[in-house]
């Protein structure tokens, strides 16, 4: 599309520049024709600059300019041009919501998270209809604002301890307050509500700064808390708060306690920040001359427990998987039972325990791992340096120790604590510290021979800490002579002096994400792929042995030898078999296994191919079998383009429904392209998936998803300020222990046809009968993925490694049993959204807005 400049009005004072810019605009548009996007890119940015006036002529092409530009870039692997280019494009259309999202897009590829879902927030907030935009915000919210947000600030009895402990403290003098950490500014308000006569206020996510400043702003409490947008380590004063303050109040605590840095940050805070604590020797001081924190302290529980959801998640627990040996795979490891390289990984992830499917057996009771107190500040800077200890831990039930749990009571005064225990009706977390031996307990006592929590790199093991008859060869440099004295608070020490413990030397072991290495012991999974592969080898032989004559090919069936070097004689060709599992997966070794296969595996790191070669050796499977195809094409774009026409594939494995309960993104685009790339009688697995969904009236998942209203969070208005962050879909859920009342059967909402992608429909309304009276909140959703006619697999199952998703309501639905609701379901992209509504029956017409129920 040219247009001639004369038809522009651009300004006619400067001749010679309107020369250029006319020659630059012919010169981009050549480029552009050319598929030089470079040049053409330089060409434009040059246009219009000097002529703005053509911006909205051009910016079409411009944007196609750019995008295709930072492909290449992006495959070439020149990451700071790409983004300069956007940082270029941006100066000239700042609220172009297309390039904010394609930013967004690019940043998410690299692994920038947070500044991703804030380009796809700003695209959206732009313009709110925008498809593309909302599908990726939806996806990546939870990182902009995460969902325990929600949860702390639904948490009436949460917020009320606070409140009143804040109260206290600033009635009995403490009047200068810092919140460290403000989230959304509760805390903060509650201080000054109290009467502080100064409230400071900081936090280091820009979005959950930025909110804060709404919500002070909306509570009335503008320019009377100074919010800094700040990491309470860099604050100084009176640079950033004029004076020292007598009381912190924070909340940076995560499941494992110590995850959001509260040592660090309180013992800068003590240094820098706070008055000098109240001297128990001398009380004359006025509590407005001292300085306190809340929570003053806190108790740091542990347990050992056995649970097999915890074990199949962080190490190999099959001796055999889809007809492969696994023991040449060498040891595996989940990020957080293994050490890392990367300081970032935790030592632990979290669980609520009482959630956890197929639940836990505690081994010991609950112990008491260590005493913190938050107002001492020489204890605070002892607790890092601190000696390893031991704890000998009575054996309460027999089994097999997988992990230990770990929370914690906040000691928010001297009257008031929070629990965060297993057995507590709280929103939080348990921390659970995997375990990396497979030890029994058979007798009183754990038997541990080389039991040992990892992390960053280095190994803290507790083999000569909890057996009580090993010989002690190596006391360490504490070498307590009375071991049995304070017992439990030596392992807590040795909880908190995690990493600090001298490294065990490399090891030999192979890091795999959990969800992977929950695939892997998934045997169902793969025994189900390897039955249906064998039965497309069968068709496809027996296919080929009927035309087998005409193409040229033996009749037999022989198992691939070498690849066929000498040109009079090829062999029988071999099937070829592509795996476009993302991360890591067994299936293209499988499928070569199978004999007369070539499989191709788009396993990326050459750790993941290493394991593969290993137990392809050991597995009988010959070399050229199998063989990694990220390492022979460096344009991710042509990974489904290969071979050459004559050797189309017989089968490509498609990666269709992600962990956390979603279809993959550009799913049906992939489909589509694997299906023209298929010999006759050739098949993508999956085949066809289906999704499941029933009602259900679920108010954990409201508490989870949206603060709901004002009362909760102690009459200060925060909801709809945060609740911007609201997603309708919620992922990664537990449905078989979600607290829930189902309200009907499971129903089929969709199918995706991957066969014959033009087949599907995008919009599906579906009836369902209500099995009892309720408020339908949610409707959690799963899959069946069926691999061919006869063999399915379904996500929601008890040894899946996938979780479920769930759409949550925009507002509750008031059904009586018997009710007809009509979902009408809708898969944009590969996301879905779902809105219910009563089915009007013929003779009840009228009733349907009486039984509508709107959110509290
Ligand atoms: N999650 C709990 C952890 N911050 C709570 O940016 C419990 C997880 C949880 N700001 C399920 C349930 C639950 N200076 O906004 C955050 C964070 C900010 C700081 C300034 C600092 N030194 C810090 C440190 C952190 O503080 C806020 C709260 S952190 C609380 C984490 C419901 N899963």
């Amino acid at each position: 599309r040219r247009v001639s400049l004369r038809n522009r009005r651009v300004p006619r004072e400067d001749p010679a520049r309107n020369e250029l810019v006319s020659r630059s605009l012919e010169s981009a548009q050549q480029c552009l024709f050319n598929q030089d996007y470079g040049t053409a890119f330089v060409h434009y940015l040059l246009v219009l600059n000097l002529a703005p006036v053509l911006k909205d002529f051009a910016s079409e092409s411009f944007r196609f300019t750019l995008f295709k530009w930072a492909d290449e870039l992006d495959s070439l692997g020149r990451i700071q041009d790409l983004f300069d280019c956007y940082e270029q494009a941006l100066e000239l259309f700042p609220t172009d919501e297309v390039i904010i999202n394609s930013m967004g897009e690019h940043l998410f590829r690299m692994g920038f998270r947070d500044e991703a879902a804030g380009h796809f927030h700003k695209a959206l907030k732009l313009k709110p209809d925008y498809p593309e935009a909302k599908e990726n915000f939806y996806r990546v919210a939870n990182w902009l604002v995460e969902r325990w947000h929600f949860l702390m600030l639904n948490d009436r009895r949460r917020n009320h301890k606070y409140q009143q402990a804040i109260q206290k403290a600033v009635e009995g003098g403490c009047n200068t307050v810092l919140d460290i950490g403000t989230g959304t500014g509760i805390l903060g308000m509650c201080a000054k509500k109290a009467g502080a006569a100064e409230v400071y206020a900081c936090e280091l996510s820009k979005t959950m700064y930025e909110l804060a400043c709404e919500v002070v702003t909306a509570n009335g409490m503008n320019g009377r808390i100074k919010i800094l947008h700040m990491k309470s380590l860099e604050m100084e004063v009176p640079k950033d708060i004029p004076k020292r303050v007598s009381l912190v109040v924070t909340e940076t605590v995560d499941a494992g306690l110590f995850g959001e840095g509260i040592i660090e940050s309180l013992i800068h805070a003590w240094n820098h920040l706070l008055l000098p604590p109240q001297n128990t020797q001398d009380p004359s001081r006025p509590p407005s001359q001292a300085g306190r924190v809340i929570p003053a302290g806190a108790t740091v529980f542990g347990m050992a427990v056995q649970c097999l959801e915890i074990r199949r998640h962080h190490r190999l627990c099959v001796s055999e998987i889809g007809g492969l040996a696994t023991a040449a795979a060498g040891e595996l490891h989940s990020p957080v039972s293994c050490s890392s390289e990367d300081d970032s990984t935790e030592p632990y992830t979290t669980e609520r325990l009482s959630r956890l499917p197929g639940g836990y057996t505690p081994l010991t009771e609950p112990f008491n791992a260590l005493d913190i107190d938050f107002n001492n500040v020489q204890e605070l800077e002892g607790l890092c340096s601190r000696e390893v200890s031991r704890v000998r831990l009575p054996v309460t039930g027999e089994g097999l120790l997988d992990a230990l749990a770990v929370w914690f009571q906040l000691h928010l005064d001297q009257q008031s604590s929070l629990s965060t225990g297993p057995k507590e009706d709280t929103c939080w977390e348990q921390a659970i510290y995997p375990l990396i031996v497979e030890i029994s307990c058979r007798d009183a006592y754990l038997r541990l021979c080389s039991v040992a929590v990892a992390r960053d790199g280095r190994e803290f093991r507790l083999d000569d800490c909890l057996d009580p008859d090993k010989p002690r060869n190596n006391p360490g440099p504490s070498g307590n002579p009375n071991p049995s004295l304070n017992a439990e608070a030596e392992l807590c020490s040795a909880l908190a002096c995690l990493g600090t413990e001298q490294s065990s030397g490399p090891r030999d072991y192979t890091m795999l994400e959990c969800a992977e290495m929950a695939l892997l012991n998934n045997q169902p999974y793969h025994d189900s792929f390897r039955r249906a592969l064998a039965k497309l080898i069968t068709n496809l032989k027996d296919a080929r042995s009927v035309q087998g004559p005409s193409q040229g090919q033996g009749l037999e069936v022989m198992p691939l030898t070498d690849p066929p070097s000498d040109p009079m004689d090829p062999g029988p060709d071999p099937f070829y078999v592509l795996d476009v599992s993302e991360g890591f997966s067994v299936l293209s070794l499988m499928a070569a296994s199978q004999g007369q296969v070539k499989a191709y595996s788009s396993v990326e790191k050459t750790q993941h191919q290493a394991v593969l070669r290993r137990l392809a050796r050991a597995n009988g499977v010959p070399e050229e079998a199998l063989e990694f195809w990220l390492n022979q094409v460096e344009d991710e774009q042509a990974v489904l383009q290969r071979p050459s026409r004559e050797k189309l594939w017989s089968a490509i494995i498609l990666d269709c429904v992600e962990t956390c309960g979603l279809v993959r993104q550009k799913l049906m685009e992939k489909a589509t392209l694997a299906r023209c790339l298929l010999e006759d009688g050739g098949q993508i697995f999956p085949e066809r998936i289906v999704l499941y969904g029933m009602l259900v009236e679920s108010d954990t998942l409201l508490l989870e998803s949206a603060v709901q209203g004002q009362e909760p969070t102690l009459g200060f208005n925060i909801a709809p300020f945060i609740n911007q962050f609201t997603v309708p879909v919620h992922v990664f859920l537990d449905l078989s222990t979600l607290q829930c009342r189902h309200l009907s059967d499971s129903v089929e909402l969709f199918i995706l046809d991957l066969m014959n992608t033009n087949a599907n429909y995008t919009n599906r309304d579906v009836k369902v009968q209500a099995s009892a009276s309720g408020r339908v909140t949610a409707v959690p959703f799963w899959y069946q993925i069926h691999l061919n006619e006869e063999i399915s697999l379904s996500t929601f199952n008890q040894d899946s490694h996938w979780k479920q998703a769930a759409v949550v309501l925009h507002q509750p639905l008031a059904v009586r049993e018997g009710d007809w609701v009509r979902l009408a379901v809708t898969l944009q992209k590969s996301s879905i959204s779902i809105s219910a509504s009563i089915e009007e029956e013929a003779g009840e017409t009228g009733t349907v807005d009486s039984v509508k129920s709107p959110i509290r």
